[in-house]
């Protein structure tokens, strides 16, 4: 048998037990499923910053375009000088909030964390010349073993940029908001990305752009699963698709078997067959409006204390206290 690699993330092999729990769940599931955090090897860490450069995609440049205008506000408001961010990629916007901390008084402490070992590596050495005098500690990581991890030092802020809390399901997300609640004190702070609801084509078209990276995104999962669980998916045989859900006010995006056939996983061994047509969910990213955002976080126990968009009012930026 071949060494399987180890996966850019979490330690090697825990991460590969956890994607192969993964794949079974969601492909012997109907409809089929996988987790939208395995997209992020290296080179899905690479294809994603290339998205945040598409002129469809417009949410990363409206959430700097706020952060920009409002992070000096954000620090002033909050004092705050430990900032721990979850989804960090490449930490380019979370440079704003840095460069805030320093003209208000000094930043001691940024934890980013990724699940892309590679991309936080990036992070952290372009961080580490640009801003000497702040002490810097990755996690590789998701979201629970990062909270799990906090540093305990300092006037803290917890981010989640990026709108990326709409991967997770609705009905996750009291759950985590209230495990983000939990690991602050009272009067600490949390800073959430949300893109908001619009037009629905604009939506669709940033979810499938023209030059098509967001089809070698999605289908990098693919390359993933071949490559960690010895599978034999023909990847260029699975079309990109991406539907916006009205009711549900989502973004789906699906990969759409071309022609029936029977994809094996070697570790663990499964057969996974499919019909001509039949699709694999493999990212789901909601769209939000101010009232249910506030709702939220409120169930949650956090107080909204501020409300930050782009002129256009594309995305949002809520500043939130435990
Ligand atoms: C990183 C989760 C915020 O949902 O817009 C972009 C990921 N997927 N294009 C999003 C993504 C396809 C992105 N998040």
């Amino acid at each position: 048998m071949n060494a399987v690699e180890p996966l850019d993330h979490g330690s090697g092999t825990d991460a590969t037990r956890e994607l192969l729990a993964d794949a079974r769940a969601g492909l012997t599931d109907v409809p089929k499923w996988l987790p939208p955090k395995w997209f992020y090897d290296a080179r899905g860490s690479e294809l994603f910053e290339r998205i945040t450069e598409l002129p469809e995609y417009y949410q990363t440049r409206a959430e700097y375009g706020i952060l920009e205008r409002h992070a000096l506000d954000i620090v002033e408001r909050t004092g705050v000088d430990t900032l721990v961010e979850l989804g960090s990629g490449s930490s380019y916007k979370t440079r704003l909030l840095l460069d805030a901390m320093r003209k208000h008084g000094t930043p001691k402490r940024f934890v980013p964390s990724d699940v892309s070992r590679s991309a936080l590596r990036g992070a952290l050495a372009a961080l580490s010349a640009d801003y000497p005098e702040l002490e810097l500690r990755g996690i590789v990581g998701d979201f629970a073993t990062t909270l799990a991890a906090l540093p305990a030092e300092g006037e803290r802020m917890i981010a989640l940029l990026g709108g990326t809390i709409g991967n997770m399901p609705v009905e996750q997300r009291g759950g985590f908001l209230r495990e983000v609640r939990g690991s602050l004190a009272r009067g600490e702070w949390f800073l959430l990305g949300t893109d908001l609801v619009k037009d629905p084509s604009r939506l669709c078209r940033a979810y499938d752009d023209g030059a098509g990276v967001t089809a070698e995104f999605n289908r990098n999962v693919l390359h993933v699963l071949n490559r960690e669980l010895g599978g034999n998916f023909p990847v260029e045989e699975f079309e990109h698709r991406a539907r916006y859900e009205r009711e549900r006010e989502r973004i789906v995006l699906t990969l759409r078997a071309g022609r029936a056939m029977r994809v094996w996983l070697r570790v663990p061994e499964l057969a996974v067959d499919f019909a001509p047509g039949e699709e694999i969910e493999t990212e789901m990213s909601a769209k939000f409006r101010r009232a249910g955002v506030e709702a939220e976080l409120e169930a949650a126990g956090f107080e909204l204390a501020e409300w930050y968009t782009d002129e256009a009012g594309d995305f949002a930026v809520s500043l939130a206290r435990a």
